[in-house]
C-alpha cells in the first residue's frame, strides 16, 4: 500500500495495518539483536534465561523504553519508512517521537487479553482531536510474526466509535462489573463483534490514532513469544501529546551510542534543531563535538555562521 492510500485508510477509520511494511532485510539487525533485551522463546519457556521472572504476572513487566539496549533496535524506531508513514500521516514534515518502548510477551507468563480501550489517557494531557494538525499518531510494530495465537492487537473503526465520549475510555469484556467513572461495563458486544485483527508477519506496522479503539489479546500458541515495539508521534508543535522528555536519560550510554549512529533527521525526531536553525553556531558546535564525540556534525556545521573574529 502507498503511503496515500494508507493516509485514506488513517483518515476513514482512525487506523491502517500495513503487513510487513518493513522489509526484511531492513527488521534484520534489530531483530538479531532482540536477546540483548529479551530472553528466546527458547529461554523464557525452558526455563534457561534467569531473566524471565520478570515477565511473570503483569504484562505491562515486559516493556523496554527507549534508549535500548541494542542500538539496532533504538534506530528501528526511527527507520526512515516508518519516519515517512508518520510525515504522511500527520501531513506534517516536523515530527516529534514522543514515545518508544519495545514489548515481549510469552505465552502463559500472564494474562494479555485487554478491554477495549484509548491510549490518550496517558499520551497526551487532553483528548483526542481529529482537527488538521492535532491528531497524535501511534504505531505497532512487529519484530516477529504475530498470527492470532500469538496475541495480536485488535482494533475498530471510527465508523463505529466516532460518537463515543472521551470518558467512558475502557469498555469491559462481558462478565466484569465496575463503577469508575472510566470503565463502562455493559459489555458492548457490537463493540467488540466490530473488531478487526492486526495479526501480520514481521515488519508489519500498525498505525492509529490516539483516539482508535483497540486492544491487546492473548497469547495461545504453545511455547510462544511476540516481539513488538509501541510509538508515538505528534506534530512537533503539539505540545500537549507527550509521555516523558527524551533528556532525562540523555546522559546514559545507550543514548549517546544511538545518536552516533543516527542520520539528522532521525534525530531531528527526538528535537534536535535541524541544519540551518540558529541553535547552530561555532560555540554550541564545539560543545555538541564534546558532548558526542563520533557524531559527524558536517550536516549541521555546514549551514552554521562563521565565529566571529576567528
Ligand atoms: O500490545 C498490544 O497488542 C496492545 C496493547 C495495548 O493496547 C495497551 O497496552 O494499551
Ligand atoms: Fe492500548
Amino acid at each position: 500500500m502507498d503511503l496515500e492510500s494508507a493516509a485514506r485508510d488513517w483518515l476513514a477509520d482512525g487506523f491502517v495495518i500495513l503487513p510487513g511494511f518493513i522489509p526484511a532485510e531492513e527488521l534484520g539487525a534489530a531483530v538479531s539483536e532482540l536477546e540483548l533485551l529479551f530472553p528466546s522463546a527458547e529461554g523464557f519457556h525452558d526455563g534457561t534465561d534467569p531473566r524471565r521472572e520478570r515477565f511473570i504476572g503483569d504484562e505491562f513487566a515486559g516493556i523496554d523504553t527507549f534508549p535500548f539496549a541494542s542500538t539496532e533496535i533504538s534506530l528501528l524506531a526511527v527507520n526512515h519508512r516508518i519516519l515517512a508513514l508518520a510525515q504522511a500521516l500527520l501531513d506534517d514534515n516536523s515530527i516529534h517521537l514522543y514515545t518508544a518502548e519495545a514489548w515481549a510477551k510469552y505465552t502463559g507468563a500472564c494474562d494479555y487479553d485487554q478491554d477495549l480501550h484509548r491510549d490518550y489517557l496517558n499520551h497526551t494531557l487532553l483528548v483526542p482531536s481529529t482537527a488538521p494538525g492535532c491528531r497524535q499518531l501511534e504505531m505497532f510494530v512487529f519484530l516477529s510474526d504475530v498470527p492470532e495465537e500469538l496475541g495480536p492487537p485488535h482494533l475498530l473503526s471510527r465508523r463505529h466509535t466516532a460518537d463515543i465520549p472521551a470518558v467512558p475510555n475502557w469498555f469491559l469484556r462481558p462478565g466484569q462489573e465496575s463503577d469508575w467513572r472510566f470503565n463502562d461495563d455493559s459489555g458492548s458486544p457490537e463493540m467488540y463483534g466490530a473488531e478487526v485483527s492486526g495479526a501480520g508477519p514481521a515488519g508489519t506496522v500498525i498505525a492509529f490514532e490516539a483516539g482508535t479503539f483497540h486492544r491487546g489479546t492473548r497469547l495461545t500458541a504453545p511455547r510462544g513469544a511476540r516481539y513488538s515495539m509501541h510509538l508515538g508521534f505528534r506534530p512537533s508543535s503539539l505540545s500537549w501529546g507527550q509521555r516523558a522528555g527524551w533528556a532525562a536519560r540523555g546522559f546514559e550510554r545507550e543514548w549517546v551510542a544511538f545518536v552516533h549512529r543516527a542520520t539528522p533527521r532521525q534525530l531531528q525526531a527526538f528535537g534536535f534543531p535541524p541544519p540551518g536553525h540558529t541553535y547552530w553556531t561555532p560555540q554550541t558546535l564545539t560543545g555538541m563535538a564534546l558532548r558526542y564525540p563520533e557524531l559527524d556534525l558536517t550536516p549541521w556545521s555546514t549551514s552554521a555562521p562563521a565565529l566571529h573574529g576567528s
